[in-house]
């Protein structure tokens, strides 16, 4: 009947849905475990912060109607890789890279793309570095690969990209030219902020003025 027709449809979103859920629980452990033992063995926190969310079906099928493609589960699996979103705020730049180095040298984490922001701003100032992982699922059927975007940046970046999507959503993506400005201005604020803290972190530790530079540069 069509009642059970719905039912099944109904069960199947969500076992969908919580798969997603399922493989941003795996990485948000590798990442707590990261910052565990970082504290402990190095009396340091590369780590200040972990958040994460789920999107919503509703922003799913948004996505998919933005990018003119027919919602199905094998679509939806094959074009919105952020379904499941980690975010992870560093102090520093460098912390940054080292956090998506460790994390994607991990033998069961794939990488499926990296878009660096960092090295390669958007031309609004957006920064951060954006992973898009699979990482195995283990359920009773077996094991079921699942994609994950990491969003990793500093303090300063997140406070910048918090202001501007909710600027980005008052304006309902329409956001007047001359805050546009102000807004691209303000992040070449936090850029520099960033570069001296690193600075001053470096001189205090005895660490070369530069960190290495040879983080993931694809785009
Ligand atoms: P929300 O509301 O945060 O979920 P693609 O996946 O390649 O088709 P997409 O999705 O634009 O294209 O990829 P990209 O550029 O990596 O962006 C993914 C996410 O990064 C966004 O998710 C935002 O969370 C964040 N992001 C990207 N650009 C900006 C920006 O200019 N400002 C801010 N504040 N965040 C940004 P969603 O689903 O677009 O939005």
């Amino acid at each position: 009947s069509t009642l059970d027709e719905m039912r099944a449809l109904r069960d199947e979103t969500e076992r969908f849905m919580q798969r997603y859920k399922f493989g941003m629980d795996e990485i948000i452990t590798k990442l707590s475990i990261l910052r565990e033992e970082f504290n402990q063995a190095y009396a340091y926190n590369p780590i200040e912060h972990i958040s994460s969310r789920l999107k919503s079906l509703d922003s799913v099928i948004d996505k998919m109607r933005r990018k003119g493609v027919e919602p199905s589960f094998d679509t939806i699996r094959a074009t919105v890789t952020d379904i499941a979103g980690v975010r992870v705020t560093c102090s520093f730049v460098s912390d940054a890279y080292r956090i998506a180095d460790l994390l994607t040298a991990q033998e069961d984490v794939r990488v499926l793309r990296v878009k660096d922001y960092i090295a390669h701003p958007k031309a609004n100032g957006y920064q951060s570095l954006h992973l898009i992982v699979e990482i195995p699922v283990y359920l009773s059927t077996g094991a079921h690969p699942v994609a994950v975007e990491v969003q990793i940046r500093t303090i300063a970046m997140d406070f910048w990209a918090s202001l501007e999507h909710k600027i980005y959503y008052k304006f309902d993506r329409q956001v007047p030219e001359s805050l546009l400005a102000q807004l691209t201005d303000a992040a070449r604020t936090a850029a520099e902020l960033d570069t001296r803290m690193e600075r001053l972190h470096r001189e205090v530790h005895g660490l070369p003025r530069e960190p290495r530079n040879d983080g993931p540069v694809e785009v």
